[in-house]
């Protein structure tokens, strides 16, 4: 399959915890191919001829997890191409698995992760990060409103997958309130234990 030799680590934290922002510097330093579930889902959306346009949309407005089916497929093409187009086989996949059904799936058919990069960080920082971006961003889900049930969503869908991976001994935790340099600075000496 796509993920033959490949080298999964997923990202996670609630929205706004700066997920994309740190990926953006393994991306830099480390060669990871960045695949965002949301950035995928986003472009899906908008591609012309898309089936799923208008379901994708719904959800991201309400803050609820897209179906797996729908999720699973684009990060499997996406990977796919990583590894025929550029020869990345390092993936971070960001944002994802956010409810238990995606991880277990993914994990079943796709690739099981190496760990967990876990961003923790209070409601109330990841809100003011996200009104702000709010005002530029063109997002369509960062306005209080969906915030709020972004909120809700994560808490009793996706911590419950964070709490099974901490169980089996696969997430790195990286306090995410502080400066982006100073949470990087962590996030690099945490994977580099775990020999990244
Ligand atoms: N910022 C970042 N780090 C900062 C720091 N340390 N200090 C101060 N500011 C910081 O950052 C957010 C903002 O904060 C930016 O302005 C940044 O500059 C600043 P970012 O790095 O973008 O945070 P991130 O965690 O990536 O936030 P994002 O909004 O992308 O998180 P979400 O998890 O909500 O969004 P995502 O795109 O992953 O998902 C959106 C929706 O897609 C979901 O709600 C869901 O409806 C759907 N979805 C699915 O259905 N299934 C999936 O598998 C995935 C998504
Ligand atoms: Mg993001």
């Amino acid at each position: 399959s796509a993920a033959n030799h490949a080298l999964v680590l997923f990202v996670l934290g609630g929205p706004g915890a700066g997920k994309g922002t740190q990926c953006a510097n393994l991306v830099r330093d480390y060669g990871f191919k960045h695949l965002s579930a949301g950035d995928l889902l986003r472009e899906e959306q908008d591609r012309p001829g898309s089936e799923f346009g208008d379901l994708i949309r719904d959800y991201i407005k309400n803050g609820q997890i897209v179906p797996q089916e729908v999720t699973i497929q684009l990060l499997e093409n996406a990977m796919k191409s990583s590894v025929d187009k550029e020869n990345k086989r390092k993936f971070l996949i960001d944002g994802f698995p956010r409810k238990m059904d995606q991880a277990l799936k993914f994990e079943e058919i796709v690739c099981r992760s190496s760990f967990t990069l876990f961003f923790d960080c209070p409601e109330d920082t990841m809100q003011q990060r996200l009104l702000k971006r709010g005002e530029t961003s063109g997002r369509a889900d960062d306005n209080a409103e969906s915030i709020k049930k972004r909120f809700k969503t994560f808490v009793d869908t996706s911590m419950p997958v964070v709490n099974m991976f901490e169980e089996q001994g696969r997430v790195v935790k990286i306090d995410a309130t502080k400066s982006p340099e100073e949470v990087y600075k962590s996030v690099q000496e945490k994977i580099e234990a775990r020999g990244v």
